[in-house]
């Protein structure tokens, strides 16, 4: 199914196929579904195993939520997944994530006919070094300095991008301030899908009542289930609320 996104949509769960086994992904894909998560990312910053592909397959499998690739780089081009988040790292001034590797995996997605989301991906300080930020060579955002991150994400809607990812990176210490949540949510209409170190029911609450539409959650249910578990339902208990 393609994701298609919503105001206040819920959580995401964060797949990275080089940390377990094909059969184990698939199987998390489907208690994920089973307790609410609205989607499936899969993708990392950096990928050391061959079993990228086999994993979007066996999560295809399992479960009837979006499964949608959250590319680090061209290269993780999987032709099963239901939409591309075509994203561009505009918080970055690195012509090879604002365009190079766009063009280089836009022929791959054409010829599989992949949906896509044109995405403004922002990369914002979480308190240390992230993978993304080191990968993709790139500076992020000053966590204290909203006013420049909402000129990033008008811009993002000025030119035709879709959505907007306010990322403090995987495993962040910090994740993504509130207040730069709100900020953004006042200027910009689009979607708001906000990522990186969120670790509680708390700080997830605090996100979505600040503006944001989707949380994705990878390393919290990496370390500890139970807890990303506690995450989703107290999401979706104050989405209905
Ligand atoms: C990273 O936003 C995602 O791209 C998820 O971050 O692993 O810190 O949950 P975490």
């Amino acid at each position: 199914m393609k994701f298609e996104p919503v105001r206040k949509g819920g959580c995401i769960l964060l797949i990275d196929p080089d940390k377990q086994p094909p059969a184990k992904a698939g199987e998390i894909a489907a208690t994920a579904e089973a307790m609410g998560v609205k989607a499936i990312f899969v993708g990392s910053s950096i990928i050391l195993e061959d079993k990228f592909n086999e994993t979007v397959h066996t999560i295809k499998k399992a479960c009837k939520i979006p499964i949608v690739l959250f590319p680090g780089a061209s290269n993780q081009v999987s032709k099963e997944v239901d939409t591309v988040l075509f994203l561009s790292l505009i918080s970055g001034r690195n012509p090879e994530f604002l365009i190079g590797e766009q063009v280089k995996a836009a022929p791959i997605i054409y010829k599989y006919g992949i949906h896509t989301l044109p995405t403004a991906y922002l990369l914002i300080e979480g308190g240390k070094t992230t993978s993304v930020e080191f990968m993709s060579n790139t500076k992020p955002l000053p966590r204290e300095k909203p006013d420049i991150i909402v000129a990033h994400a008008l811009a993002a809607e000025y030119l035709g991008m879709k959505l907007i990812y306010l990322e403090a990176g995987s495993g962040a210490k910090d994740s993504v301030p509130d207040e730069v949540i709100a900020a953004v949510r006042k200027h910009v209409k689009l979607p708001l899908i906000v990522g990186g170190g969120i670790r509680t029911p708390e700080d997830a609450i605090a996100k979505i009542a600040a503006g944001a539409d989707y949380l994705v959650i990878g390393t919290r249910a990496e370390e500890d289930w139970a807890a990303f578990e506690k995450i989703v339902k107290a999401v979706n208990r104050a989405l209905k609320g």
